[in-house]
């Protein structure tokens, strides 16, 4: 019997970027072992109509145990859990498409947010002690991965109770922060170290830790 799937999704480049970290962390880290479980690896696309779609396409072929979506968020300098996704979009760019909704609901008639099913703060305390600025993020902005965090919440909701997911902004790479003149970037490899930790202690920790939060963004 093939071993349980951690599905590890990241998006394409967007914006004016020719790359995202977030794709290139769940290429990395595709086909690795942790903690028995293999993560399986996949690149969504910045669209608004596809992304959403391609994720519950890839949650349905590949029945995984856990689900971690990544994205960038160009200016942040920690890696970010996010506690919050809303029913909200609210584009700030078009997308990769050219579609730019304004003030439009993820879901009609949703609930106003959900939260991450990740243990969090135990993933905090686990990237603090190796030393990977880490923090905890109310807001995953209002653009494609706040939708596609939405939208993870609402299929492990109402399809899959026992499947815990959330999701993870990562910031700049440091050959893109060099275009972005005094803004914070990350090794990529401190970011696959601090991914890859972060998996492990989700599928290791079955109850949150409630410490104080430290939540920043
Ligand atoms: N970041 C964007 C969408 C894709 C990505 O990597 C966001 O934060 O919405």
């Amino acid at each position: 019997m093939s071993s349980p799937v951690v599905l590890l999704v990241g998006f394409e480049p967007f914006d004016t970027e020719t790359t995202n970290p977030s794709m290139q962390i769940a290429r990395r880290l595709d086909g690795e072992s942790i903690a028995g479980r293999t993560v399986v690896g996949g690149i969504l696309p910045v669209t608004f109509v596809d992304a959403p779609i391609a994720l519950a396409e890839l949650i349905d072929r590949r029945q995984p145990e856990l689900v971690v979506a990544l994205g960038q968020a160009g200016g942040r300098a920690e890696i970010s859990l996010e506690r919050v996704a809303i029913n909200l979009i609210d584009a700030r760019i078009p997308d990769n498409s050219g579609l730019q909704p304004i003030d439009k609901p993820v879901l009609e008639n949703g609930p106003a947010a959900c939260f991450s099913t990740l243990p969090i703060k135990a993933m905090k305390a686990r990237l603090d002690s190796l030393g990977i600025p880490c923090a905890l993020s109310l807001s995953a902005g209002s653009f494609v991965c706040n939708q596609v965090f939405y939208w993870l919440c609402h299929v492990l909701g109402n399809e899959y109770p026992s499947v815990r997911g959330g999701f993870i902004h990562v910031p700049w790479l440091p050959e893109q922060a060099e275009r972005h003149p005094g803004q914070p970037a990350m090794a990529l490899a401190t970011m696959v170290d601090g991914i890859r930790a972060a998996i492990e202690c989700a599928l290791l920790t079955k109850s949150d830790l409630h410490v104080a939060g430290g939540t920043t963004h």
